[in-house]
């Protein structure tokens, strides 16, 4: 089994990617499973997934990367042993940082974990208004990611991308950073394909 990551500031887009991105590995044959973290206890997100014919696992108040760690190792295991997905997307709070994450699932036994695969969503709309003030749980995220997406491209000129692009790259990002829309699937398909 793989895991595909997706982390990223709340409202980013994690989700609407999760969508998007699940439909078209299934289009190409793979099975997929969804874990959800959410701290509330509503879970509008595991519904909209659920409703579009995935299988969700949702893990509800508390954060994957600390007080629900062993949460998410068993729901992996379960997940492994009853159904066997090709790949199981993980969507953490927005608050998780996503390096608690790759070091919970690190070497645990009765797990065969192929590859791991970390998306950073960052959104396009909010990233300069708040980047001094999440300057460094941006980084954290950054600091993981094997692939950055640029997410609500269409609510910025090219210039603001631009600068969005640089200010990654800043924090020390040198993998690839694509620009996308989560809500229409525009570039998901190319971002699907760097996926090992
Ligand atoms: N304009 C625009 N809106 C988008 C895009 N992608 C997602 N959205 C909207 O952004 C909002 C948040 O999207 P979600 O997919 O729920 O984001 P999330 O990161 O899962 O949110 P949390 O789980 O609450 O942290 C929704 O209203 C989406 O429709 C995009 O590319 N462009
Ligand atoms: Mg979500």
């Amino acid at each position: 089994m793989r895991l595909l990551i997706v982390s990223g500031m709340l409202g980013s887009g994690k989700t609407s990617l999760i969508l998007r991105i699940a439909d078209t590995l299934m289009d190409r044959g793979l099975r997929v499973a969804v874990i959800e973290n959410e701290i509330g206890s509503v879970g509008i997100d595991g519904e909209i997934l659920e409703r579009s014919g995935l299988k969700v696992k949702e893990l509800k108040g508390g954060c994957i990367c600390c007080t629900m760690k062993t949460g998410m190792i068993d729901t992996l295991r379960t997940l492994e042993a009853l159904m066997g997905p090709d790949i199981a997307i993980i969507e953490p709070t927005g608050i998780a940082d996503p390096r608690q994450v790759l070091t919970a699932v690190d070497g645990v036994t009765g797990l065969t974990i192929g590859s791991i695969f970390t998306i950073i969503m960052v959104d396009a709309e909010r990233i300069l208004k708040v980047k001094k003030m999440f300057e460094r749980p941006l980084r954290n995220q950054i600091s993981v990611a094997d692939l950055v997406l640029i997410n609500k491209i269409d609510t910025v000129p090219q210039t603001e991308a631009d600068e969005i692009e640089a200010f990654i790259r800043s924090l020390g990002h040198d993998g690839q950073i694509m620009r996308v829309r989560a809500d229409t699937g525009m570039n998901i398909d190319k971002a699907a394909d760097l996926i090992p």
